[in-house]
Protein backbone atom coordinates (compact mmCIF):
# COMPACT_ATOMS: atom_id res chain seq x y z
CA UNK A 1 0.00 0.00 0.00
CA UNK A 2 1.62 2.82 -0.88
CA UNK A 3 1.59 6.48 1.10
CA UNK A 4 -0.74 9.33 -0.03
CA UNK A 5 0.92 12.50 -0.52
CA UNK A 6 -0.45 14.89 0.96
CA UNK A 7 0.76 18.73 1.47
CA UNK A 8 3.00 18.12 4.52
CA UNK A 9 4.89 16.34 1.65
CA UNK A 10 6.02 19.83 -0.18
CA UNK A 11 5.03 18.37 -3.26
CA UNK A 12 4.91 21.82 -5.87
CA UNK A 13 4.91 20.97 -9.78
CA UNK A 14 5.11 23.88 -12.65
CA UNK A 15 2.34 24.84 -14.39
CA UNK A 16 4.57 24.02 -17.75
CA UNK A 17 5.12 20.55 -17.05
CA UNK A 18 1.54 19.43 -16.86
CA UNK A 19 0.61 21.82 -19.48
CA UNK A 20 3.32 20.84 -21.71
CA UNK A 21 1.50 20.30 -25.32
CA UNK A 22 4.13 18.03 -26.30
CA UNK A 23 5.77 19.99 -29.54
CA UNK A 24 8.87 18.96 -30.04
CA UNK A 25 11.49 19.55 -32.91
CA UNK A 26 10.37 17.28 -35.10
CA UNK A 27 6.38 17.17 -34.05
CA UNK A 28 3.04 18.88 -33.47
CA UNK A 29 1.74 19.22 -30.31
CA UNK A 30 0.01 16.10 -29.44
CA UNK A 31 -2.65 17.90 -26.43
CA UNK A 32 -4.71 20.97 -25.96
CA UNK A 33 -3.96 24.01 -23.87
CA UNK A 34 -4.56 23.38 -20.28
CA UNK A 35 -6.05 26.10 -18.34
CA UNK A 36 -3.77 27.14 -15.19
CA UNK A 37 -6.99 26.95 -13.55
CA UNK A 38 -7.86 23.61 -14.06
CA UNK A 39 -3.72 22.49 -13.01
CA UNK A 40 -4.42 24.21 -10.01
CA UNK A 41 -7.26 22.12 -8.86
CA UNK A 42 -6.20 18.63 -9.86
CA UNK A 43 -2.69 18.80 -8.78
CA UNK A 44 -4.53 20.04 -5.12
CA UNK A 45 -6.88 16.79 -5.56
CA UNK A 46 -4.00 14.16 -6.18
CA UNK A 47 -1.99 15.68 -3.09
CA UNK A 48 0.14 18.48 -4.46
CA UNK A 49 0.99 21.36 -1.79
CA UNK A 50 2.04 23.64 -4.39
CA UNK A 51 2.59 25.26 -8.07
CA UNK A 52 4.91 27.01 -9.62
CA UNK A 53 5.11 29.27 -13.11
CA UNK A 54 7.25 30.91 -15.43
CA UNK A 55 5.32 34.65 -15.90
CA UNK A 56 4.28 33.83 -19.32
CA UNK A 57 2.70 30.34 -18.60
CA UNK A 58 0.08 32.54 -16.35
CA UNK A 59 -0.18 35.58 -18.54
CA UNK A 60 0.18 35.36 -21.72
CA UNK A 61 3.84 37.14 -23.84
CA UNK A 62 2.31 40.92 -24.58
CA UNK A 63 -0.97 40.64 -22.70
CA UNK A 64 -2.63 44.03 -21.90
CA UNK A 65 -3.00 45.41 -17.98
CA UNK A 66 -6.61 44.31 -18.02
CA UNK A 67 -5.81 40.69 -19.40
CA UNK A 68 -3.38 40.65 -16.58
CA UNK A 69 -4.68 41.48 -13.96
CA UNK A 70 -8.09 39.41 -14.57
CA UNK A 71 -5.71 36.41 -15.10
CA UNK A 72 -4.10 37.07 -11.61
CA UNK A 73 -7.79 37.61 -10.27
CA UNK A 74 -9.01 34.11 -11.62
CA UNK A 75 -5.38 32.27 -10.42
CA UNK A 76 -5.55 33.63 -7.29
CA UNK A 77 -9.15 32.41 -6.48
CA UNK A 78 -8.27 28.99 -7.73
CA UNK A 79 -4.94 28.91 -5.33
CA UNK A 80 -7.05 30.00 -2.69
CA UNK A 81 -10.09 27.46 -3.38
CA UNK A 82 -8.14 24.56 -3.07
CA UNK A 83 -5.58 25.64 -0.52
CA UNK A 84 -2.72 25.68 -2.83
CA UNK A 85 0.63 27.98 -2.46
CA UNK A 86 2.96 29.14 -4.72
CA UNK A 87 6.60 28.52 -3.13
CA UNK A 88 8.20 29.60 -6.90
CA UNK A 89 8.25 31.51 -9.57
CA UNK A 90 10.37 32.56 -12.19
CA UNK A 91 10.72 34.44 -15.66
CA UNK A 92 10.42 33.09 -19.66
CA UNK A 93 13.60 34.94 -21.22
CA UNK A 94 13.65 31.76 -23.60
CA UNK A 95 11.03 31.39 -25.92
CA UNK A 96 10.52 34.56 -27.27
CA UNK A 97 12.77 35.08 -31.03
CA UNK A 98 14.25 38.91 -28.71
CA UNK A 99 15.90 36.21 -26.28
CA UNK A 100 17.23 34.21 -29.29
CA UNK A 101 21.39 35.57 -27.92
CA UNK A 102 19.97 35.24 -24.52
CA UNK A 103 18.24 37.83 -21.32
CA UNK A 104 21.01 38.90 -19.42
CA UNK A 105 24.24 38.39 -21.71
CA UNK A 106 22.54 39.00 -24.59
CA UNK A 107 25.35 41.11 -26.86
CA UNK A 108 22.59 43.73 -27.44
CA UNK A 109 21.85 46.06 -24.64
CA UNK A 110 18.70 47.17 -24.95
CA UNK A 111 17.42 43.50 -24.89
CA UNK A 112 19.57 42.79 -21.26
CA UNK A 113 17.37 45.66 -20.01
CA UNK A 114 14.26 44.43 -21.47
CA UNK A 115 15.39 41.27 -20.04
CA UNK A 116 16.02 42.85 -16.75
CA UNK A 117 12.51 44.84 -16.53
CA UNK A 118 10.50 41.85 -17.30
CA UNK A 119 12.19 39.89 -14.54
CA UNK A 120 11.81 42.79 -12.11
CA UNK A 121 7.85 42.60 -13.12
CA UNK A 122 7.47 39.38 -12.32
CA UNK A 123 8.94 39.25 -9.43
CA UNK A 124 6.48 41.61 -8.18
CA UNK A 125 4.07 39.21 -9.01
CA UNK A 126 6.19 36.61 -7.52
CA UNK A 127 6.30 38.16 -4.06
CA UNK A 128 2.33 39.49 -4.41
CA UNK A 129 1.67 35.72 -4.39
CA UNK A 130 3.76 34.68 -1.06
CA UNK A 131 6.55 32.66 -3.31
CA UNK A 132 9.84 32.48 -1.54
CA UNK A 133 11.84 31.36 -4.01
CA UNK A 134 13.13 33.04 -7.19
CA UNK A 135 14.23 30.94 -9.97
CA UNK A 136 16.84 32.23 -12.70
CA UNK A 137 17.42 29.92 -15.70
CA UNK A 138 19.74 31.37 -17.90
CA UNK A 139 18.61 28.95 -20.74
CA UNK A 140 19.57 31.50 -23.90
CA UNK A 141 22.59 32.42 -21.85
CA UNK A 142 25.20 30.94 -23.80
CA UNK A 143 26.62 30.27 -27.24
CA UNK A 144 26.96 28.16 -30.37
CA UNK A 145 30.60 29.54 -31.31
CA UNK A 146 33.58 30.26 -29.35
CA UNK A 147 33.92 33.30 -31.72
CA UNK A 148 30.44 34.64 -30.39
CA UNK A 149 30.47 35.42 -27.13
CA UNK A 150 33.48 37.41 -24.71
CA UNK A 151 32.81 35.20 -21.40
CA UNK A 152 34.35 36.96 -18.89
CA UNK A 153 32.28 40.15 -20.38
CA UNK A 154 29.09 37.85 -20.64
CA UNK A 155 29.94 36.78 -17.03
CA UNK A 156 30.07 40.52 -15.69
CA UNK A 157 26.72 41.00 -17.05
CA UNK A 158 25.32 38.32 -15.91
CA UNK A 159 26.55 38.90 -12.24
CA UNK A 160 25.36 42.79 -12.85
CA UNK A 161 21.68 41.41 -13.82
CA UNK A 162 21.37 38.47 -10.97
CA UNK A 163 22.97 41.26 -8.69
CA UNK A 164 20.24 43.30 -9.68
CA UNK A 165 17.33 41.20 -9.28
CA UNK A 166 19.00 40.52 -5.39
CA UNK A 167 19.24 44.25 -4.67
CA UNK A 168 15.34 44.73 -5.91
CA UNK A 169 14.10 42.04 -3.43
CA UNK A 170 16.19 42.89 -0.54
CA UNK A 171 15.06 46.66 -1.38
CA UNK A 172 11.57 45.93 -1.46
CA UNK A 173 11.88 43.62 1.69
CA UNK A 174 10.59 40.70 0.34
CA UNK A 175 12.18 38.13 1.98
CA UNK A 176 12.52 36.13 -1.44
CA UNK A 177 15.58 34.08 -1.78
CA UNK A 178 17.32 33.88 -5.69
CA UNK A 179 18.44 29.85 -7.06
CA UNK A 180 20.21 29.82 -10.05
CA UNK A 181 19.77 26.86 -12.74
CA UNK A 182 22.69 24.85 -13.97
CA UNK A 183 22.62 23.26 -17.34
CA UNK A 184 25.16 22.26 -19.71
CA UNK A 185 23.26 22.93 -22.85
CA UNK A 186 19.64 22.71 -24.79
CA UNK A 187 18.51 25.02 -26.12
CA UNK A 188 22.06 26.82 -26.64
CA UNK A 189 24.92 24.63 -27.73
CA UNK A 190 26.67 25.72 -24.70
CA UNK A 191 24.68 27.41 -21.85
CA UNK A 192 26.93 29.54 -19.54
CA UNK A 193 26.95 28.27 -15.47
CA UNK A 194 26.79 24.57 -16.74
CA UNK A 195 26.94 22.85 -13.29
CA UNK A 196 26.26 23.47 -10.18
CA UNK A 197 29.82 23.67 -9.19
CA UNK A 198 30.20 26.44 -11.81
CA UNK A 199 26.92 28.04 -10.47
CA UNK A 200 28.20 28.16 -6.93
CA UNK A 201 31.92 29.13 -7.79
CA UNK A 202 29.60 32.11 -9.62
CA UNK A 203 27.71 32.93 -6.59
CA UNK A 204 30.43 33.73 -4.44
CA UNK A 205 31.80 36.31 -7.08
CA UNK A 206 28.47 38.13 -6.32
CA UNK A 207 27.98 41.35 -3.88
CA UNK A 208 24.58 40.22 -2.84
CA UNK A 209 25.10 35.92 -2.83
CA UNK A 210 23.95 35.61 0.29
CA UNK A 211 20.40 35.44 -0.86
CA UNK A 212 21.79 33.44 -4.10
CA UNK A 213 21.44 29.58 -4.66
CA UNK A 214 20.94 27.08 -6.52
CA UNK A 215 18.07 24.70 -8.05
CA UNK A 216 19.78 22.07 -9.54
CA UNK A 217 17.73 19.80 -11.88
CA UNK A 218 18.44 15.82 -11.97
CA UNK A 219 18.32 15.52 -16.04
CA UNK A 220 20.71 18.69 -16.19
CA UNK A 221 23.70 17.19 -14.19
CA UNK A 222 23.15 13.76 -15.55
CA UNK A 223 23.04 15.06 -19.11
CA UNK A 224 26.84 16.17 -18.37
CA UNK A 225 28.07 12.59 -17.08
CA UNK A 226 27.77 14.01 -13.52
CA UNK A 227 26.69 12.56 -10.21
CA UNK A 228 23.84 14.20 -9.12
CA UNK A 229 23.99 12.98 -5.85
CA UNK A 230 27.23 14.39 -5.21
CA UNK A 231 26.23 17.72 -6.88
CA UNK A 232 23.19 18.56 -4.48
CA UNK A 233 25.04 17.58 -1.29
CA UNK A 234 27.72 19.79 -2.22
CA UNK A 235 24.99 22.39 -2.71
CA UNK A 236 23.56 21.54 0.88
CA UNK A 237 27.17 21.38 2.23
CA UNK A 238 27.62 25.05 0.84
CA UNK A 239 24.64 26.36 2.22
CA UNK A 240 23.09 26.66 -1.63
CA UNK A 241 20.12 24.16 -1.80
CA UNK A 242 17.62 26.45 -1.97
CA UNK A 243 15.24 24.84 -4.09
CA UNK A 244 15.35 21.19 -6.44
CA UNK A 245 13.66 20.13 -9.55
CA UNK A 246 13.23 16.35 -9.73
CA UNK A 247 13.14 14.68 -12.83
CA UNK A 248 14.27 11.65 -14.59
CA UNK A 249 16.69 11.36 -17.03
CA UNK A 250 18.70 8.71 -19.03
CA UNK A 251 22.17 9.45 -18.95
CA UNK A 252 24.28 12.19 -21.76
CA UNK A 253 21.51 12.94 -24.25
CA UNK A 254 19.03 15.65 -24.58
CA UNK A 255 17.02 16.93 -21.92
CA UNK A 256 14.39 14.43 -21.44
CA UNK A 257 12.67 15.46 -18.76
CA UNK A 258 10.99 11.88 -17.70
CA UNK A 259 8.97 11.16 -14.23
CA UNK A 260 11.49 11.20 -11.18
CA UNK A 261 12.72 7.67 -10.86
CA UNK A 262 11.78 6.90 -14.90
CA UNK A 263 15.63 7.28 -15.63
CA UNK A 264 18.43 6.30 -13.35
CA UNK A 265 16.35 4.77 -10.14
CA UNK A 266 18.70 3.98 -7.69
CA UNK A 267 20.54 7.75 -8.12
CA UNK A 268 16.88 8.28 -6.87
CA UNK A 269 17.32 6.54 -4.39
CA UNK A 270 19.77 8.26 -2.88
CA UNK A 271 18.93 11.38 -3.81
CA UNK A 272 15.24 11.23 -1.43
CA UNK A 273 18.05 9.49 1.35
CA UNK A 274 19.87 12.66 0.94
CA UNK A 275 17.15 14.98 1.03
CA UNK A 276 15.28 13.42 3.33
CA UNK A 277 18.23 12.72 6.04
CA UNK A 278 20.65 15.43 5.16
CA UNK A 279 18.48 18.85 5.95
CA UNK A 280 16.96 19.99 3.18
CA UNK A 281 13.79 21.22 4.09
CA UNK A 282 12.06 23.15 0.72
CA UNK A 283 9.60 22.17 -1.88
CA UNK A 284 10.19 18.82 -3.83
CA UNK A 285 9.50 20.37 -7.20
CA UNK A 286 8.93 18.20 -10.47
CA UNK A 287 10.20 19.90 -13.58
CA UNK A 288 8.87 17.16 -16.05
CA UNK A 289 7.38 16.68 -19.39
CA UNK A 290 4.57 14.19 -19.51
CA UNK A 291 5.54 12.24 -22.47
CA UNK A 292 4.13 13.13 -25.88
CA UNK A 293 2.65 9.84 -26.15
CA UNK A 294 -0.12 10.53 -23.20
CA UNK A 295 -3.55 11.85 -23.45
CA UNK A 296 -5.45 14.49 -20.58
CA UNK A 297 -5.65 11.24 -18.20
CA UNK A 298 -1.91 9.87 -18.87
CA UNK A 299 -1.24 13.83 -18.01
CA UNK A 300 -2.70 13.55 -14.81
CA UNK A 301 -1.23 9.96 -13.86
CA UNK A 302 2.47 10.90 -14.76
CA UNK A 303 1.57 14.11 -12.07
CA UNK A 304 0.85 11.29 -9.33
CA UNK A 305 3.19 8.74 -10.50
CA UNK A 306 6.13 11.37 -9.51
CA UNK A 307 4.91 11.96 -6.15
CA UNK A 308 4.08 8.31 -5.50
CA UNK A 309 7.64 7.29 -6.67
CA UNK A 310 9.34 9.71 -4.27
CA UNK A 311 7.22 8.65 -1.35
CA UNK A 312 8.18 5.04 -1.89
CA UNK A 313 11.88 6.00 -2.57
CA UNK A 314 11.60 7.40 1.10
CA UNK A 315 9.96 4.62 2.64
CA UNK A 316 12.59 2.50 1.33
CA UNK A 317 15.18 5.19 2.17
CA UNK A 318 14.17 4.94 5.93
CA UNK A 319 14.00 1.11 5.94
CA UNK A 320 17.19 1.01 4.27
CA UNK A 321 18.51 3.57 7.27
CA UNK A 322 16.79 1.46 9.99
CA UNK A 323 18.45 -2.07 9.15
CA UNK A 324 21.00 -3.25 11.60
CA UNK A 325 22.54 -4.96 8.85
CA UNK A 326 23.43 -1.42 7.12
CA UNK A 327 24.28 0.13 10.69
CA UNK A 328 26.68 -2.77 10.77
CA UNK A 329 28.02 -2.39 6.81
CA UNK A 330 28.37 1.40 7.51
CA UNK A 331 30.97 0.61 9.97
CA UNK A 332 32.65 -1.90 7.88
CA UNK A 333 32.89 0.55 5.66
CA UNK A 334 34.10 3.69 7.55
CA UNK A 335 31.45 6.41 7.31
CA UNK A 336 31.87 7.39 10.37
CA UNK A 337 35.27 6.95 11.13
CA UNK A 338 34.98 9.74 7.64
CA UNK A 339 33.50 12.38 10.08
CA UNK A 340 36.64 12.47 12.79
CA UNK A 341 38.81 15.25 11.30
CA UNK A 342 42.28 14.32 9.99
CA UNK A 343 44.11 16.49 12.31
CA UNK A 344 43.58 16.30 16.25
CA UNK A 345 41.79 19.00 18.79
CA UNK A 346 44.54 21.61 18.61
CA UNK A 347 47.12 19.57 16.30
CA UNK A 348 49.51 21.84 14.32
CA UNK A 349 51.23 21.30 10.97
CA UNK A 350 54.38 20.94 13.21
CA UNK A 351 52.89 17.93 15.20
CA UNK A 352 51.56 16.46 12.13
CA UNK A 353 55.23 16.37 11.20
CA UNK A 354 56.52 15.15 14.52
CA UNK A 355 54.21 12.43 14.61
CA UNK A 356 56.50 9.23 13.37
CA UNK A 357 53.35 7.07 13.30
CA UNK A 358 51.29 9.24 10.74
CA UNK A 359 54.53 8.73 8.40
CA UNK A 360 57.82 6.82 9.02
CA UNK A 361 56.41 4.43 10.98
CA UNK A 362 52.88 4.16 9.10
CA UNK A 363 52.59 0.76 7.23
CA UNK A 364 51.00 1.99 3.90
CA UNK A 365 50.85 -1.79 2.75
CA UNK A 366 49.36 -3.15 5.79
CA UNK A 367 47.05 -0.43 5.57
CA UNK A 368 46.14 -0.88 2.00
CA UNK A 369 45.47 -4.56 2.77
CA UNK A 370 42.54 -3.40 4.02
CA UNK A 371 38.36 -3.86 2.38
CA UNK A 372 35.64 -1.06 2.60
CA UNK A 373 32.93 -3.44 2.05
CA UNK A 374 31.29 -0.75 -0.19
CA UNK A 375 29.72 -3.63 -2.46
CA UNK A 376 27.84 -5.63 0.38
CA UNK A 377 26.45 -1.87 1.71
CA UNK A 378 25.69 -1.02 -2.13
CA UNK A 379 23.68 -4.14 -2.47
CA UNK A 380 21.80 -3.99 1.10
CA UNK A 381 20.88 -0.58 -0.92
CA UNK A 382 19.68 -2.12 -3.99
CA UNK A 383 17.48 -4.95 -1.79
CA UNK A 384 15.86 -2.20 0.09
CA UNK A 385 15.24 -0.31 -3.41
CA UNK A 386 13.79 -3.78 -4.36
CA UNK A 387 11.46 -4.31 -1.49
CA UNK A 388 13.02 -7.36 -0.09
CA UNK A 389 15.11 -5.35 2.56
C1 LIG B 1 14.70 23.65 -18.74
C2 LIG B 1 14.25 23.84 -17.37
C3 LIG B 1 13.41 25.04 -17.15
C4 LIG B 1 13.53 25.63 -15.78
C5 LIG B 1 12.49 26.64 -15.60
C6 LIG B 1 12.34 27.04 -14.18
C7 LIG B 1 11.51 25.26 -18.55
O1 LIG B 1 15.41 22.51 -18.92
O2 LIG B 1 14.50 23.02 -16.53
O3 LIG B 1 12.08 24.67 -17.44
O4 LIG B 1 13.41 24.69 -14.77
O5 LIG B 1 12.79 27.72 -16.42
O6 LIG B 1 12.98 28.07 -13.84
MG1 LIG C 1 15.04 20.97 -17.54
MG1 LIG D 1 14.19 22.89 -14.45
Amino acid sequence: MAPQPTPADKFSFGLWTVGWRAADPFGDATRPALDPVETVGRLAELGAWGVTFHDDDLIPFGSDDTVRADTVARFRAALDAAGMVVPMATTNLFTHPVFKDGGFTNNDRAIRRYALRKVLRNVDLAAELGASTYVLWGGREGSESDAAKDVAAALDRYREGVDTVAAYVKERGYGMRLALEPKPNEPRGDIFLPTIGHAIAFIAELEHGDIVGVNPEVGHEQMAGLNFVHGVAQALWAGKLFHIDLNGQKGPRYDQDMVFGHGDLLSAFFLVDLLEHGGYTGPRHFDYKPARTEDAEGVWASAAANMRTYLLLRERAQAFRADPRVQEALKVSGLDELRTPTLGAGESVADLLADRAAFEDFDADKAAARGYGFVALNQLAVEHLLGVG
